[in-house]
């Protein structure tokens, strides 16, 4: 009798840790402060690997088609769409209680053909609202936010000189908001950069941004991709341009976070995919794991970038990492092909890692 109590008290305790464990996700601890996302590719969107769609179900409530969703692939010819996959991802936030972020609607990269083949204001004005109709349109009030515009900004802070800007000048800019304000009147539309702390370019994308708003359209939130290093941007770098695009009076989203823990080829920055290094032994030191103390120090760095978003909590409304686990960061392919990187929060295995721990001890009560 009293053994079988013993049994029974202790599975009941084995029950209570499960629980506790279960109620340990990123998910879960940040609720209240801001939405926690990550990136998923296509295999991860159809949920093929069990264990990592159960990972994100768990640990994250915004999701961001890594590429599906770019124009090339779901749009690469004037009238044929392929909408398999990212309706396969509305269906499975809507499975997991999470939100859609729509990435992207007008983007130089991984742009579709058709877009390059039109020479006339009016041509190209029709290109756009045929694109955005259709795919803010067909995801209309399913998608919680969208990036309309995608990277449309140099490190110097002047207008990137796409097909867009060579045919209808800056006004594809507000046109962009308009259209997709007008498709999807309820999701909140951002612009979305990387390097987004350097002074000039921090101040090109205000001046754009101010008039995007000049024009009446509609602009909700300016994301901040979050390609960083274990240094560098610092935190006052990160703060000041928090609070300068908070000042245009949007909310500022972390979109494409991930910190790259590996020596830096000629100080490349952000994710300018034009950039390319060689892969050497020396710019690749990690093949056989993390040393412990450049785990810590990633550690480390992630505490106190999520302490500082927390500081900011009032302005922003999401922090996404790139990617699931080590193993499918883009990282690991820029800016030199081939390399072993550890730029998220869970590791190869699909184990939480230090920085993972860190992150979540910032919300323990
Ligand atoms: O992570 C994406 C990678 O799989 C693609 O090969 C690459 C191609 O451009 O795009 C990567 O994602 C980019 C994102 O869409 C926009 N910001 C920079 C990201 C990293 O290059």
């Amino acid at each position: 009798m009293k053994l079988n109590r013993i049994v029974l008290l202790s599975a009941m305790l084995v029950t209570a840790l499960a629980n506790t464990t279960f109620a340990q996700s990123l998910r879960s601890a940040y609720d209240g402060a801001f939405l926690i996302g990550t990136a998923l590719s296509t295999n991860q969107i159809l949920e093929k690997d069990p264990v990592q769609a159960a990972l994100v179900a768990k640990e994250f409530n915004a999701l961001t088609a890594e590429n599906d969703m770019k124009s090339s692939l779901l749009h690469p010819e004037e009238d044929v769409y392929k909408w398999e996959i990212a309706d396969a991802l509305y269906a499975l936030a809507e499975k997991t209680n999470s939100k859609v972020h729509g990435h992207t609607l007008i983007w130089h990269s991984q742009l579709s053909r058709f877009f390059r083949e039109k020479k006339t204001k009016e041509d190209m004005i029709a290109a756009m609202t045929k694109h955005i109709n259709a795919v803010a349109g067909r995801y209309a009030g399913r998608t919680f936010s969208w990036d309309v515009v995608n990277e449309a900004v140099e490190g110097d802070g002047s207008l990137r000189k796409s097909v867009f800007l060579e045919v209808l000048g800056e006004d594809y800019l507000a046109l962009a908001f308009k259209l997709a304000a007008a498709a999807d009147p309820k999701a909140e539309l951002y612009y979305n950069d990387y390097s987004m702390t350097g002074v000039e370019k921090r101040e090109g994308v205000i001046r754009m941004v101010k008039k995007i708003q000049e024009s009446g359209a509609k602009i909700d939130g300016i994301g901040m991709q979050g390609h960083w290093g274990l240094e560098s941007p610092t935190l006052e770098e990160i703060e000041t341009s928090i609070l300068a695009y908070a000042a245009l009076g949007v909310k500022v989203s972390i979109t494409e976070l991930d910190i790259d823990v590996l020596p830096n080829p000629r100080n490349v920055s952000g994710a300018d995919i034009s950039q390319s290094a060689q892969n050497t032994a020396a710019l690749n030191p990690y093949v056989n794991g993390l040393p412990d103390e450049i785990k810590a120090a990633q550690a480390k760095r992630y505490k106190d970038i999520f302490a500082l978003f927390l500081k900011h909590k009032s302005i922003i409304s999401r922090v996404t990492v790139w990617g699931v686990n080590d193993g499918n960061s883009w990282k690991n392919n820029f800016p030199a092909r081939g390399r072993t990187n550890y730029p998220l929060l869970f590791d190869r295995e699909n184990k939480p890692k230090e920085a993972y721990y860190s992150i979540l001890e910032l919300r323990k009560k």
